[in-house]
């Protein structure tokens, strides 16, 4: 339940929860591989880094970025998971088809989050180039896999 907000200093923005009992599912993208391994790797090593145990990390594999939806109702429907996590990599090309993928995601996942019981965290790098995507997991911005976990730890038993 929402509680009322008296003091903001009775709030630690930068707590993460103890992830031990929790139960997590990941649905990867194999479109540019080298990204999104990146990407799990990062979401694997920080959700065990709070206490998720690897027996409850379970990871299943879809052919590109679309099938990120259909992947993660799937897992939606599973109740042992207190959360999904989806990963993927979308490089813009010579044509629309980046834009068509990355709405076609975006309003999937928002669809889940509105419909489902468990969070579904968004992580696709939607980017203009490779250097973009490399710089952003694992690379020179950090990786969205980190913040991915952080953001499935913090909205599970929400
Ligand atoms: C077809 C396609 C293209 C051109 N680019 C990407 C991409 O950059 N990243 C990605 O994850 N997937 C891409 N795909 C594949 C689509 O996501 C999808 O798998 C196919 O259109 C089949 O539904």
């Amino acid at each position: 339940m929402a509680t009322t907000l008296h003091n903001l200093s009775d709030y630690d923005f930068s707590k993460v929860p103890d992830a031990s009992n929790m139960c997590f599912g990941i649905v990867v993208s194999e479109w540019n591989p080298e990204i999104t391994g990146a990407l799990l790797d990062g979401t694997v090593k920080t959700l065990e880094k709070h206490g998720t145990i690897p027996e409850n990390i379970h990871i299943k594999t879809v052919p590109g970025s679309f099938e990120l939806v259909y992947g993660a109702q799937q897992m939606c429907k599973n109740d042992g998971f207190d959360a999904v996590i989806i990963l993927g990599c979308v490089i813009r090309g010579e044509t629309p088809h980046f834009d068509y993928i990355c709405e076609g995601v975006t309003h999937g996942i928002s669809y889940l989050n509105a419909n489902q019981n468990i969070p579904v965290v968004f992580g696709l790098l939607t980017t203009n180039d490779l250097q973009q995507a490399k710089d952003r997991s694992g690379g020179r911005l950090g990786n969205k896999g980190d913040e991915c976990a952080i953001v499935a730890i913090k909205m599970a038993k929400y």
